[in-house]
């Protein structure tokens, strides 16, 4: 396929690398500040560094989830357009630095994330929360559903895994509000990885349970980290449902074009057509290793996936030419 076959066949090619860099580059500025306790200042520094990178690549790129509205977010807001803008037009998700609180305490699984899919693609999410359920690759289809017990979808996913529910792991963030999940769960006799933020790594920590220990993801978060993780786990299952309980969140959540609010969004809904996802690990974690920086290399570790191929790449580069960072 040359490249012109390439684009017309979807995202091009080249990009798959391309994007490496992007989440590489805000990974590293986030890890320098790592265990510093300082949220805001780790967060900013990845958003230069991805903003600057971002506006490198051969895109007519449209943020259609970043770090907020354009009054509130000077820079990657939702709506700024990026890249070169010779090249495809895209649609990009992203959150630079994923899991801000976790970077600042330099505890695990703080990421840079991208997603980067065709035009009209990726769901507009309103900023409120998602009830989320996902799984890993191997299930069959149908396997889960979001409005069935905690207790029915444990023990259909360890039938299915050919384990005892005992040896199932959830993972779920740490919040008051999974005060009766997290009874329910614990009541099947499964256990819980409790996290305190971070819930894209923790729905792709399904993806790959023997490394991870995490078979499924149970619970509600942010409705833009839904996205996002929907792109990386098109190889798996996901649903998720908005949580529109007033009418000003049923307005704005209209206004963006959402007219069902009940509706059930699988993993294929909210990232469609051919996607691609990258993370670079920022603090050490379950699937990527963090930043790491040598005297005269710095180390970095990124998971790639490409929806239309469905391949996984993990990139460990070793950065000699420091000045770039
Ligand atoms: C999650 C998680 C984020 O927000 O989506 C969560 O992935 C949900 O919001 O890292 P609450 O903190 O209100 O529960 C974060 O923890 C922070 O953005």
């Amino acid at each position: 396929m040359n490249i012109a076959q390439n684009i017309a066949a979807g995202l091009d090619r080249i990009l798959t690398m391309e994007v490496v860099r992007v989440t590489e580059r805000a990974a590293v500025a986030a890890a320098r500040l790592r265990g510093r306790g300082d949220e805001k200042a780790a967060d900013q520094v990845a958003v230069d560094a991805m903003r600057q990178e971002l506006n490198r690549l051969a895109i007519k790129g449209t943020v259609v989830i970043g770090e907020g509205e354009r009054d509130e977010a000077p820079m990657l807001y939702i709506g700024e357009e990026v890249g070169t803008g010779k090249g495809p037009a895209v649609d990009i998700a992203l959150d630079p630095l994923e899991g801000t609180t976790i970077c600042a305490k330099n505890l695990p699984n703080a990421l840079a994330v991208i997603a980067i899919a065709e035009k009209g693609s990726l769901l507009f999410a309103p900023d409120v929360y998602l009830d989320k359920i996902a799984i890993g690759p191997g299930y069959p289809e149908g396997l889960i559903d979001i409005d069935a017990s905690p207790a029915e979808n444990l023990a259909n996913l360890a039938k299915a895994k050919g384990v005892a529910v005992s040896d199932i792991t959830a993972c779920i963030l740490d919040r008051p509000r999974h005060a009766k999940l997290i009874d329910a769960v614990r009541a099947t006799g499964a256990a819980i990885r409790l996290i305190g933020d971070g819930d894209v790594a923790g729905v792709i920590h399904t993806t790959d349970p023997d490394e991870t220990g995490i078979d499924i993801y149970l619970g509600t978060g942010g409705a833009p980290e839904g996205v996002l993780a929907a792109a990386a786990l098109r190889c798996g299952q996901m649903q998720g449902r908005l949580i529109l309980d007033t009418p000003e969140k049923v307005a704005r959540a209209e206004k963006m074009g959402i007219s069902d609010p009940k509706r059930v969004y699988r993993a294929q809904d909210m990232a469609r057509g051919d996607v691609l996802f990258a993370a670079t690990g920022v603090t050490d974690g379950n699937l990527l290793d963090g930043v790491k920086f040598g005297r005269t290399f710095i180390t970095t570790h990124t998971i790639v996936l490409r929806s239309s191929s469905r391949t996984v790449r993990e990139i460990k580069a070793r950065h000699q030419d420091l000045d770039k960072f």
